[in-house]
Order: structure tokens, then sequence, then C-alpha cells
């Protein structure tokens, strides 16, 4: 049985080779994950294909098809589920998306399956060996992430992404951000059990790695444990986690000693109305300087994120937020447009409301604007972001972010030249960003 894997690029991807050759996005976990937990004993013949670097072959010969959606994507999944069915292959679509839009998504497939697939993707290929694929496979919600089986990194070519060595510890998040995916596709958090993330990053040998879990410390005594064991590893590595990392010394001190580097922190945006609008307001307890000072002094390099087009945000909401990266010496600062992601309360909100301005899933990848915003035009908001994320890259800023935080300066400046190219070709150029920060 030849069964194939697909993850299709988004319509932005058109540089995907760029000057060194390879993919500068780290290796996602999707496709290498599910590959490795396709039973042994079905004896099956297994390709993957990560469209973000390489082509899907239009001949692709297969019984059965897996894509990975996510919202950004899922025109381009839709696309090749219907050519391949038309040659008659069976195809199943997974993800995020079909997790949120499965009615959407089973118009386009045999087969949907949604949330995670630790135990249903094994059982659909049981199934589907013995001629009886159901059209719906749904993950048990008291998921185990124990005992799993290491991802076939050795399948999706690593050599071909400039930052490889990607591992997670926990799935999902405790908190509710109103506009954010997370909560409404995943439900409550997990994690693996310590010792075999330790061994996952042991085996793959790497000096350096990234962590997509989507908030490394939701738990923080989990965090702590981890983090003291990662310590004799002698590694360094880059992930995401809130500003609540810095209310905690002992968790901040953990992560430095572990070898943290580098972390992705939202801040979403400096208005207060803003983050109480998106229920973010954790976010305000401690203040945002204080975060960003202690996380300096810890020796860690911040790629802040900031999203504009919240409805209490007025036009000069773009200069404040730049002033606010340039004043604190954010090291990497990343802008995004309000994505109202079906499924979403976001979503509902603005449905409701009936400012949703198109549903052409292409749109939704962070840099358009689809929704009609409160306190200005959508044009104002699109050429908004673009006047901020200009303004944040011009020389000088850039030397002021710089020279003021001095952490990993040299990465810095290679990070930071690679976005004011994306900053100022906004048009052309896309990419995602977390990686850089570790690479
Ligand atoms: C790697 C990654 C990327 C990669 C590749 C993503 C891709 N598939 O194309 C890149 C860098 C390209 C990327 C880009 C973006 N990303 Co991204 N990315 C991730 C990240 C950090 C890790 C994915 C991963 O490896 N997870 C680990 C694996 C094991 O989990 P998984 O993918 O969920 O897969 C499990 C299940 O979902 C299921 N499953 C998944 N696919 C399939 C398929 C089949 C057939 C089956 C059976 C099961 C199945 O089984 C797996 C095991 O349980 C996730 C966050 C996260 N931690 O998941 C965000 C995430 C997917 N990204 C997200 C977003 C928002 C973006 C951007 C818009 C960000 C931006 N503004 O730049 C862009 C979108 C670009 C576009 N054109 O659409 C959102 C998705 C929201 C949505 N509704 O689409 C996520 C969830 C993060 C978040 N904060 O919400 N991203
Ligand atoms: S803290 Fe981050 S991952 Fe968690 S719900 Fe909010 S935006 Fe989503």
């Amino acid at each position: 049985m030849r069964v194939a894997l697909l993850s299709p690029r988004g319509p932005l991807y058109r540089h995907r080779s760029g000057i060194f050759g390879k993919s500068l996005r780290y290796a996602p976990l999707t496709l290498s994950t599910l590959a490795a937990l396709v039973p042994p004993e079905l004896d099956i013949e297994l390709a993957l294909f990560d469209e973000g670097i390489e082509e899907v072959p239009c001949d692709l010969q297969a019984d059965l098809v897996g894509i990975s959606a996510i919202t950004g994507t899922a025109n381009r999944s839709y696309e090749l589920a219907g050519q391949l069915r038309n040659r008659g292959i069976k195809v199943v679509l997974g993800g995020v998306h079909p997790t949120l839009c499965p009615d959407e998504a089973q118009q386009h497939a045999d087969c949907v399956v949604t949330g995670y697939a630790e135990d249903t993707w094994p059982q659909l290929l049981r199934d589907f060996k013995a001629g009886d694929l159901k059209p719906r496979y749904t993950q048990d919600p008291n998921l185990d992430l124990g005992g799993r089986p290491r991802p076939r990194r050795d399948l999706i070519g690593l050599d071909r992404y400039f930052t490889p060595y990607t591992v997670e510890a926990t799935r999902g998040c405790i908190h509710h951000c109103r506009f954010c995916v997370v909560p409404s596709a995943w439900g409550r958090p997990r994690q693996k059990p310590i010792r075999e993330v330790i061994e996952d990053i042991e085996m793959m040998g790497a000096k350096s790695v990234i962590f997509l879990d989507l908030n490394l410390i939701a738990d923080e005594d989990y965090a702590k444990a981890l983090f003291r064991e990662l310590a004799p590893l002698k590694i360094r590595w880059a992930g995401l986690a809130t500003t609540k990392i810095a209310w905690d010394d002992e968790l901040l001190a953990l992560a430095r000693k572990s070898g943290c580097r580098g972390l992705l922190v939202g801040f979403e945006t400096v208005s207060m109305e803003s983050l109480a609008e998106s229920a973010k307001k954790f976010n305000t307890y401690q203040s945002y300087d204080l975060v960003i000072r202690k996380l300096h002094d810890a020796g860690i390099a911040i790629m802040g994120t900031f999203v504009f087009g919240f409805d209490a945000d007025n036009p000069d909401i773009f200069d404040r937020v730049t002033e606010f990266v340039v004043k604190h010496k954010i090291d990497l600062p990343r802008y995004s447009i309000l994505t109202p992601f079906p499924g979403t309360p976001l979503h509902r909100r603005l449905a409701s409301d009936n400012r949703i301005l198109t549903t052409n899933w292409e749109l939704y990848d962070g840099q358009h604007v689809v929704y009609q915003p409160a306190a200005m035009s959508a044009e104002q908001l699109r050429l908004g972001v673009e006047t901020a994320w200009k303004n944040t890259y011009s020389w000088a800023n850039i030397a002021r972010r710089l020279v003021g935080s001095r952490r990993m300066l040299l990465k810095a400046m290679a990070a930071n030249l690679g976005y004011r190219f994306y900053g100022y070709n906004l048009d052309k150029f896309y990419t995602c960003g977390a990686e850089i920060i570790a690479a």
C-alpha cells in the first residue's frame, strides 16, 4: 500500500529556496509526526512532500494521500485534493483548518480527521487497508502524548531547511485569547513526558533546537522541570512563551541556564483597550518595560510580535508601536494584521456584525485585511502596517534597537537584515520568522 503525506504551500511562498538553496523556514513536525505513527505491520510505502520546499509530482502514485491544511493553505489543499481524487486516489484532510471547518473540508475529501491524530491516523490506515475507510475520525479528548514514536525527521530531508532541528514538548495553551485558534482547535494543553523530550533531543544530536510549542511555559512547573533536565545537554534553544516568563525569576533563570537564547513573545499591542478586547489582559500585569529588561538581562533575544487592527486601534497605533519597539530595543519585531480565523471567538463576533469582507482563505495569512476594521478603513490598516514595517526596519532604527539590546548581535543583525528585506518587499516576499532568532 502506498501512502503520501502532503503539506501544501501558502500562496505567498514565492521565494522558497532563497539564496541559500534551502528553505529559510524551520522544519515543521506535522508530516514527520504522522509518518512515525504509521503502523509498521501495514507494510506501507511512505512518501512525504512539503510543498513549501519542493513540488508535489503531478503524477504522484499513491493509494491514499493525507493532506495537512492550515487556513492559509486550505484553498491549495482543496485544489490538490480535487486533482488527486479525479485520478481515483483517496484523500484524507487533517490539521487545524479541517478541525475548525470539518464540514467544509468534507466536501473536498473522502475522509476528514479532526483534532490531533495520534490514535485516529493509525486506526484510519488500518480501516483503509481493510476497505472500511470512514468519512470522519475524531481524536478522543483524553489523548496521552506519552510513549509515542519519535518523529520520522529522516523522511523530510532535514538538509533542505535552514533550521532543521525542531522539537515539541507540549501542545495547546492555557489561555483563551479571542483571536487565537489554539483553544478552539485543540482544547486543553497536553505534555510529553520530559524524559522522552530529552531523549528526542539527544538522539537528534543537535546543538541548537527550536521548540514549536505554542506556549512552552503554559504549565510553569512542567516548564521548570523541563529546563532543569535540558541544562546538562548544553544546547541553545529558542521557542515561544508569554510575557509571564518574566514574572517568575526562578523560571527565567532556569530557562537561561537550560540554553534559552531567543523567545518569541506575543506582546500583541501597546493599547490596554486592545489587550482587554482580545482577552490577553494578563499581558498587562507586569510592565512591558520590565519584561523586556528582564529577558535582555538574562541574555535572551526577543522576537516581539504585534498585531494591528483591534477595534480600539486608532490610526495613531502604528507610530505608537513603532516608537515602543525602538525605545525598548526589541531585537526582532514582527507585525501582522488581525485575522479572524474561522472557529475563533473573534471570527464569530465579526461575522455576526457582518464585518467579514472575504472568506478567501488564501488571504488568511496575517498579512491581508479580511474584515472591516472599526476605527479606520481597510486600506488605512494595510498601509499603516506596511509603514510600521518600513519605519521599524529603517537603518537608523535597526541600529538603535540592536546597539541598545546587544543580545546575540551578529545573529540579530542577520535576522534584522532579512526582516528589513521582507518589510520593504511586503507584496513580494513572505516568511514566518521564529526560525531566524534561533538559527
Ligand atoms: C511549522 C509552522 C508553520 C510552518 C508550516 C505550516 C504549514 N503546515 O504549512 C510555516 C512557517 C510555513 C507557517 C506559517 C504560518 N503559520 Co504556522 N505554524 C507552525 C507551527 C509552529 C508548528 C506546526 C507543527 O509542526 N506542529 C506539530 C504537529 C505535530 O502538530 P500539527 O501540525 O497540529 O499536526 C497534528 C494534528 O493537527 C494532526 N494533523 C495535522 N495535519 C494532518 C493531516 C492529516 C492527513 C491527518 C490525518 C492529521 C493531521 O495530526 C498531527 C498529530 O496530532 C504551528 C503551531 C503548532 N505548534 O502546531 C503554527 C500554526 C500552524 N501556524 C499558524 C499561523 C497563523 C501561521 C501564519 C499565518 C503565521 C504568520 N502570520 O506568518 C503562517 C501562514 C502561512 C500561510 N500561507 O498560510 C497557526 C494556524 C492558524 C490557522 N487557522 O491556520 C498555528 C496553529 C499557530 C497559531 N499560533 O495559531 N507555520
Ligand atoms: S497565549 Fe498565545 S497560544 Fe495561548 S491562547 Fe493566547 S495567543 Fe494563543
